[in-house]
């Protein structure tokens, strides 16, 4: 990620929402320094996809839902939300050519529970497959990606599948 910094010269206490300022001692005197994280250039680390506010990574090795998500967990991500059309064919194309069956951060933890994402999002838009969700008892995970329609279907969690993991952008306070 690339860091601006930009120095101001007289001792001025900046504070700007969302930008860190530290002192820095230049011999017998300090300067203000205003860092700040350049977001108008990528800022997701190597081999993230960047759409928008959030990165995007395509896990090939197949997992069940948990593993899955506890593997994005690990890179400070979630399983993905979806948040709108633009959003779910951006997240498409990351399981180019092939377009697999994946996982996604929906999921129906409870029985009878509703539908919510992992990363904490409202589940407001959705893209099931006709007659979908039809299995509240034993499917309570999200996959993408089914059938030729390539909609959204629930299946058992225990399934190995390929997934997607989602992160906002990159700043300093990570
Ligand atoms: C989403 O991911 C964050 C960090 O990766 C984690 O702390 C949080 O518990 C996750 N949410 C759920 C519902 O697992
Ligand atoms: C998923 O993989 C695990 C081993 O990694 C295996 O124990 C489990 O049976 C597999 N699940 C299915 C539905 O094939
Ligand atoms: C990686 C990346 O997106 N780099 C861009 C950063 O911003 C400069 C100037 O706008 C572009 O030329 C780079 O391509
Ligand atoms: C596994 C699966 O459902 N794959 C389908 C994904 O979408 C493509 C394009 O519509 C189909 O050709 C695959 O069969």
């Amino acid at each position: 990620m690339k860091i601006v910094i930009l120095c101001v010269v007289s001792c001025i206490m900046v504070v700007l929402a969302g930008v860190t300022s530290i002192w820095l001692r230049l011999g017998n005197h300090y300067t203000c320094c205003v860092v700040k994280p350049d977001l108008t250039n990528k800022s997701c680390f190597e081999d993230w996809h960047q759409f928008n506010d959030r990165c995007f990574l395509y896990i090939k090795k197949t997992m069940t839902w948990l593993e899955a998500e506890k593997n994005c967990q690990i890179m400070g991500a979630n399983l993905t939300s979806v948040r709108s059309t633009d959003e779910y064919k951006e997240i498409q194309t990351l399981t180019f050519p092939n377009y697999r069956k994946s996982w996604i951060g929906g999921s129906a933890p409870q029985k009878g529970n509703a539908w919510r994402w992992s990363d904490g999002q409202k589940f407001d838009y959705t893209n099931w497959c006709y007659g979908e969700p039809n299995s509240p008892e034993d499917q309570r995970c999200l996959l993408m990606n089914f059938s030729e329609e390539k909609c959204w279907d629930d299946d058992e969690c225990g399934l190995n599948l390929t997934s997607v993991c989602a992160r906002s952008v990159l700043s300093l306070m990570d």
